[in-house]
């Protein structure tokens, strides 16, 4: 039987990006998991969630526009605390449009995302422009993005076939590029061969550097490259929902059975009477789920 790799060992694989290797050796250093989903409405609110759950979290995740009073100053102490306590910060913008025009709203706008966050996600709607977009802002400032394979709501389209053509673009984005130039530029059949030699060659550097992409939001392990890293939300302590459409796995199931990395905790964490006593124990429950699957 094949042996899982840990965290750690993930962490100094040749080829994975250098915000997974720090995540993952975040993961190991602070043994969690847990990333939680400070979903609160008001900067005070979040920056006293960020350095109370700090020291039990490997990443804290944001929805910047849900805020009533956002400044750039938020956004410096935001950057402050994730270093104090060693996290790192995801915005959940979720991408969708060409990639000029996410360009545009990865950088700048009111919030000027990349300016502080490590870490943003996109729909693979668009197709690969998506992620050459965001690259184009995120690459040369060390970012990384997720790309949203699954949903964790009821009757999400994002399953089966769809799923598969996300995993397969995280490696692939840079050779759809050429491929369509190939088309749209109806180069003949000599040309095209040549091509599709050189995207050969490209295929397999993009699989060996993935420069961008560092994984996806989906609900179970999805890729077997372990370069990648699988996050998933929708976790409570207690399989459900709520009254509009999320469903919940537990932290079990989600990190033992279905093989995720992360998971990613909201309101099981912001409901709670005590929010330090649970996300302590999310944190727990996570890191017990992990070492089951490790099997050590
Ligand atoms: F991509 C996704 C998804 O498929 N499901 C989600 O729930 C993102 N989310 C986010 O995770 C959602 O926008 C919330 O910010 C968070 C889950 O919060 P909860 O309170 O744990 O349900």
């Amino acid at each position: 039987v094949e042996q899982e790799l840990s965290y750690a060992d993930r962490a100094k694989l040749p080829n994975v990006h250098p915000l997974a290797t720090k995540l993952l050796n975040i993961m190991e250093a602070k043994q969690s998991n847990l990333c939680v989903s400070a979903d609160v409405t008001s900067s005070e609110e979040l920056l006293q969630l960020a350095d109370s759950l700090g020291p039990n979290i490997c990443m804290l995740k944001t929805h910047v526009d849900i805020l009533k009073d956002y400044t750039a100053t938020f956004s410096q102490k935001l950057q402050s605390l994730a270093e104090k306590h060693n996290f790192l910060i995801f915005e959940d913008r979720k991408f969708a449009d060409i990639g000029n025009t996410v360009k545009h709203q990865y950088e700048g706008g009111l919030y000027q995302i990349s300016s502080w966050s490590h870490i943003v996600n996109a729909h693979a709607v668009p197709g690969p422009g998506v992620v050459k977009g965001l690259s184009a802002v995120g690459k040369p400032l060390g970012r990384g993005c997720l790309l949203i394979a699954q949903m964790s709501s009821q009757g999400s389209l994002a399953t089966g076939e769809y799923t598969k053509a996300v995993v397969r673009m995280s490696v692939h984005f840079l050779s759809l590029y050429y491929i369509t130039l190939c088309v749209t530029h109806n180069l003949g059949f000599g040309f095209t061969a040549v091509y599709l030699c050189y995207l050969s060659l490209q295929l397999n550097m993009a699989e060996e550097q993935p420069d961008f992409v560092i994984g996806f939001i989906c609900g179970s392990k999805i890729s077997k490259k372990p370069e990648f890293i699988h996050m998933t939300p929708g976790v409570q302590m207690q399989a459900g929902g709520d009254a509009l459409g999320q469903q919940y796995a537990t932290p079990e199931e989600v990190l033992c059975n279905k093989g995720s990395d992360v998971i990613i905790v909201g309101r099981g964490i912001l409901e709670a009477p005590d929010r330090l006593k649970a996300a302590e124990s999310y944190r727990k429950s996570g890191w017990e789920a992990y070492t089951k699957r490790l099997g050590r």
